[in-house]
């Protein structure tokens, strides 16, 4: 048995004081390249983190049989506000099989098809916008929140937050940008610091506060107008579990509903602002990206459900985009029983265990010049070659991402039609900041845009 490295630390405060200069991912990042090993721990004051980032040990922790996900301590402060639901829940409790079950049939081929028309009408929305700003530089990243915010609340709950009329972002999003900004620094805390934090933990109450009446708001309104069809909400108030035969509490329903709003919007806009900013870095992939859309989309065509399968350079640039810079970072898992992995690592029963996306996807044995973008790693043959646990974008089995399809068919469409629609450039010469809430994207990145002429 082995004791899993760790770089230098100060006895107290452990790694503490060195997270806040390159901020928690970039720390980690910097971290994990020197230990090629691919296990490494950190000290946040008294409590350890294990991190893993490397695919054959990740393959080990994917063994359903012997680990499973169990909420890590940024997710448990998330449960003050997420509670039960989904994507917080613990895997065995009662909740989580039942929800899963109820709505996994919401996220079928067909549900799909149905949400495209909500999602190109959202897109509509921001072409439109772009538009009358035409020839001005676009905050990408607030402007992709409009996009999966709304397309999500509309598609999953009939909700209308018009983001796009509105210069501010909706003061939901700001109520959990600041509960999510509070869950990380409460984590990197030291306890006697989180007891003088009286301030910070009012705020964080009044913003939880402020995001349940939203989400009680969209389920009375549903309750007093109720609709047809199988959305989320519908499946949410009415289905029950085929296997209990049991239905979905309340308190249950309002945690799904704000799981759903907070899960649906934060990491597709992410990834599609990362997206942008690697595009604008690598000219020659963007003309790729320019050729393809010309080719499906000729013209003004109207992009349709079946066009969203012909866009393969931009898939293979979202996956890209998706290997370098995963915008849900990092997930954990817990052995069922103590257990040794790779060999050597002792890993105790329930213990959680951080998979390291951002390290995994530069894991220099399975990927060759890691901190490049390439896109051509995601041709088929090249792929297909891979090692099957050196890429979880969106987690692992079970507890894997239920929203993967409806993210992807986003990204690949609102890239389509902005491309479609201007030529994009970054004249300040973007240098990329990440912004850190549990999601990462990066800060303050403007775009140029500019209508495209018919011949170019
Ligand atoms: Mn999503 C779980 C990443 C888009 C709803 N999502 C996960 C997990 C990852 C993830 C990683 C597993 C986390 C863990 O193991 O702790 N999700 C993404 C990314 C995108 C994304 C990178 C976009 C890009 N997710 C979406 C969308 C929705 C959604 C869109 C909803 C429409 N995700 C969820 C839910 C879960 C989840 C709900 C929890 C699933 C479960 O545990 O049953």
């Amino acid at each position: 048995i082995a004791t899993i490295p760790a770089p230098p630390g100060l006895p107290v405060v452990g790694h503490l004081h060195q997270i806040a200069r390159a901020g928690l991912i970039g720390h980690l990042l910097n971290v994990s390249r020197d230990f090629p090993d691919g296990i490494f721990k950190l000290k946040f004051g008294s409590r350890v983190g294990i991190f893993v980032t490397s695919a054959d040990l990740v393959a080990e922790l994917s063994d359903e049989t012997r680990f499973r996900k169990v909420p890590g301590p940024g997710l448990r402060i998330v449960r003050r506000f997420a509670g039960d639901g989904l994507f917080t829940a613990f895997t065995e409790e009662p909740n989580w099989g039942r929800a899963h079950r109820i709505l996994l049939p919401a996220f079928s081929q067909r549900s799909m098809r149905g949400y495209y028309d909500v999602i190109l009408q959202v897109c509509d929305q921001l072409i439109a916008k772009w538009d009358r700003l035409a020839g001005t530089d676009v905050e990408v990243a607030d402007d992709m929140t409009r996009l999966t915010l709304d397309s999500i609340a509309l598609a999953g709950f009939g909700h209308a937050f018009n983001s796009f009329e509105k210069d501010q972002l909706d003061s939901f999003l700001e109520a959990l940008g600041r509960a999510l900004g509070e869950s990380l620094n409460m984590i990197t805390r030291l306890p006697i610091q989180q007891r003088f934090a009286k301030k910070a933990q009012a705020a964080f109450d009044a913003d939880i506060a402020e995001m349940n009446t939203l989400v009680d708001g969209i389920i009375a309104d549903r309750r007093q107008n109720p609709t047809d069809g199988n959305d989320l909400l519908n499946l949410m108030l009415t289905a029950r579990d085929p296997e209990s035969g049991e239905g979905l509490d309340d308190l249950n329903i309002r945690y799904q509903v704000l799981t759903f709003l907070i899960a649906g919007h934060e990491t597709t806009s992410g990834l599609l602002t990362f997206a942008f900013h690697l595009l604008l870095r690598h000219p020659h992939v963007l003309a790729q990206a320019y050729a393809e859309v010309d080719r499906v989309l000729p013209g003004d065509t109207r992009p349709e459900y079946a066009h969203v399968a012909q866009f393969h350079v931009i898939e293979r640039i979202i996956k890209e985009a998706q290997r370098l810079w995963p915008t849900a970072p990092a997930f954990s898992l817990g052995a069922y029983e103590d257990e040794v992995i790779g060999g050597k690592y002792l890993i105790r029963k329930d213990r959680p265990i951080n998979v390291f996306a951002p390290g995994l996807h530069r894991d220099p044995k399975v990927w060759e010049r890691p901190d490049e973008f390439d896109i051509d790693r995601w041709l088929p043959e090249v792929e297909a070659a891979r090692h099957p646990h050196a890429y979880k974008p969106f987690g692992n089995g079970a507890r894997a991402c239920i929203g993967r399809q409806f993210a992807i068919v986003e990204a690949k469409l609102a890239m389509a039609m902005i491309l479609q629609k201007f030529a994009i450039s970054d004249p300040v010469g973007y240098r990329l900041t990440i912004k850190e809430t549990l999601s990462i994207k990066p800060d303050a990145f403007t775009i140029r845009i500019a209508k495209r002429q018919p011949h170019e």
